[in-house]
C-alpha cells in the first residue's frame, strides 16, 4: 500500500548512481541469419526429401512470401499451427490448416507420411501429433534459441529470423520436378473441406449446430477481417471452419489455452485496427466471465473507431462444453452437471440493453439471415446462438483411447448419453455411422443404465 501523502509527493528522477538502469527503447535487429554452412546444410536436407512438410508457427509472421516460395521449390505441404493460421492464406491448396485435436485429417496424414519435417517459428507442444522419433529428417528455424530442438529430435537447428533465414536458404533449394506429394496433400484438402461443409450442414434435434454458425460467419468475412476465438469449443470451430484469406488476421490464447482471451483480443484489435471488421467467437462460459462486461468497454470507446463493426458470436450451449468433452474423452468420466452447467442468460437482450444489436438464433434455418444481418450492420452485433451442448469437438481421427474413454463415460451414467451417441453418429455420418456406433454407441439404453 502506498500512503496517500506519498502518492502526492514529487518524484525525484533516479540517477545512474542510484543503480538506475538506462535502457534503450529501440527494438533489436531481427535480421539474424545463421552461418552459411548451416544454411547450406538445411537446404541440402530439404533437397534430399521427397515428401517435405513445413510446420509453420506464429514466429513466421511477416515471412509469408518466403514460406510460399520455399514450399513451391521443395514441393512441400504446409501445416499451420493455431497461432500460425494467418501466416499462410487459406487458398494455398497445399495448406492443410491445423494439426492435432482441432486439426485436419490431411495435416495428420502429412505428419504420418512425410519424410522431412521443417519446423518454422513454432514451439508446437503436442508431441503425440508429430512424426515418430527417427521416422523423418527434421530441421528447425527459430529466432528463439530456447525453442530449438525442444519438441522434436531435429537433425539441424538454425538460430535465426525465419524470414531472413529462409531468404538465405531459397537460392540453395532445387526446384522439385516431382510434385506428386504436394498434389496429394492438396487433393486430400479438397476432401477435407467437403467434410467440414458436410459437418456444418448436419442438423441436431437439441439446438443449433455451432459448426454451421462459424461456417456461415467464415463465408461472410470481408477483406482484412480479424477473427478471435476463445479456449472452449470455439477454438475447435476456428480451426475447422475459419479460413483466413490473405490480409486477414486471427488469434486466440495459444499454448496455455486460457479462457477469456477472445473478447479482450477483439477489443485490442479494434483499437489497433479501427478500420477493420472484427469478429469474436466465444462460448457462453467465457462470455459470462469476460465478455458481457467487456461489451461495456466497447460501448465506452466505440466512437473512437472509424469502422464500428464488431460482431460477437456467442455459442450459447449452457455448458462448459470443451471440458465436458474432455471429461468424457480423456478421463472416461460422465459429465458432472454441477460443475459444467452454465446459467442461461439472454445475451441478445444484454446487447440491446447497451444500445447494440442483438440477434437470437434458435434454429439452423435462422443462421444465414442472422449472420448476413450482422455483417450488413455498421455497428456492434451480438449473435446469440442457442446451440446443442452435445456436438462433439471430434478430432480428425478418433483414437481408440478417445472412443474407449467416451464409451466408459457414457456407461458411468453421463446425463447426456443418448444425445451424445446420437449426435456423435450424426457428426460422423460421412465417415460411416457404423464405425461410430461401434466405438461410441455402446448398445442399448438398458446397457447404459447398467
Ligand atoms: C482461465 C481458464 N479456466 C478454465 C479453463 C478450462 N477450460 C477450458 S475450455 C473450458 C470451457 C469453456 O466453456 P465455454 O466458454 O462455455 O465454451 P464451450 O466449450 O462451451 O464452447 C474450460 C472451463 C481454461 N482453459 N482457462
Amino acid at each position: 500500500m502506498i500512503p496517500h501523502d506519498v502518492q502526492a509527493m514529487k518524484m525525484v528522477e533516479p540517477q545512474a548512481e542510484n543503480w538506475m538502469s538506462r535502457s534503450s527503447a529501440v527494438a533489436p535487429s531481427t535480421a539474424v541469419v545463421p552461418p552459411e554452412a548451416d544454411i547450406a546444410a538445411a537446404a541440402a536436407l530439404i533437397n534430399a526429401g521427397k515428401k517435405v512438410t513445413f510446420l509453420v508457427g506464429h514466429g513466421v509472421n511477416g515471412a509469408t512470401d518466403e514460406v510460399l516460395e520455399a514450399a513451391r521449390l521443395a514441393g512441400a505441404g504446409i501445416i499451420t499451427v493455431l497461432r500460425g493460421k494467418q501466416v499462410v492464406p487459406s487458398d494455398v491448396p497445399h495448406h492443410t490448416q491445423q494439426l492435432g485435436l482441432l486439426g485436419s485429417l490431411p495435416s495428420l496424414h502429412q505428419v504420418e507420411k512425410c519424410d522431412t519435417l521443417v519446423l518454422l517459428g513454432t514451439n508446437y507442444p503436442y508431441g503425440q501429433f508429430l512424426p515418430k522419433t527417427g521416422s523423418v529428417r527434421a530441421v528447425q528455424i527459430d529466432l528463439k534459441p530456447e525453442q530449438l530442438g525442444l519438441r522434436y529430435p531435429t537433425e539441424l537447428n538454425l538460430w535465426g529470423d525465419v524470414r531472413a533465414t529462409l531468404a538465405a536458404i531459397i537460392p540453395h533449394l532445387e526446384a522439385k520436378t516431382d510434385l506428386s506429394w504436394q498434389q496429394k496433400v492438396a487433393d486430400e484438402m479438397v476432401d477435407w473441406e467437403n467434410e467440414m461443409q458436410a459437418q456444418a450442414e448436419v442438423s441436431y434435434p437439441d439446438g443449433v449446430n455451432p459448426r454451421r454458425v462459424v461456417h456461415e460467419v467464415n463465408k461472410h468475412l470481408p477483406p482484412r477481417a480479424i477473427v478471435t476465438a476463445d479456449a472452449g469449443t470455439t477454438a475447435d470451430w476456428y480451426g475447422h471452419h475459419i479460413r483466413l484469406r490473405e490480409g486477414m488476421m486471427g488469434d486466440l490464447s495459444g499454448r496455455l489455452a486460457s479462457m477469456m482471451a477472445a473478447m479482450p483480443y477483439a477489443v485490442a484489435a479494434k483499437f489497433a485496427f479501427p478500420e477493420r471488421t472484427v469478429v469474436c467467437t466465444i462460448g457462453d462460459g467465457a462470455f459470462q466471465m469476460l465478455g458481457m462486461n467487456e461489451l461495456i468497454t466497447v460501448k465506452k470507446y466505440l466512437s473512437r473507431w472509424s469502422n464500428p463493426q464488431l460482431i460477437v458470436v456467442v455459442i450459447h450451449n449452457d455448458d462448459l462444453s470443451q471440458v465436458s468433452w474432455e471429461m468424457r474423452t480423456e478421463d472416461a468420466n460422465p459429465v458432472w452437471r454441477t460443475a459444467q452447467d452454465v446459467e442461461s442468460v439472454d445475451y441478445a437482450g444484454w446487447a440491446e440493453l447497451l444500445g447494440f444489436t442483438g440477434i437470437q438464433v434458435r434454429s439452423d434455418d435462422e443462421i444465414e439471415e442472422a449472420v448476413a444481418a450482422a455483417f450488413a450492420h455498421r455497428g456492434v452485433t451480438v449473435i446469440d446462438a442457442y446451440c446443442s451442448r452435445n456436438i462433439p469437438p471430434l478430432p480428425a481421427h478418433i483414437s481408440a483411447e478417445f472412443a474407449k474413454n467416451t464409451g466408459f463415460a457414457l456407461l458411468k451414467g453421463d446425463p447426456f448419453a443418448p444425445a451424445v451417441v446420437r449426435d456423435s453418429a450424426e457428426a460422423l455420418v460421412t465417415e460411416g455411422v457404423e464405425r461410430v456406433k461401434n466405438t461410441l454407441g455402446i448398445g442399448s439404453d438398458d446397457k447404459r443404465r447398467g
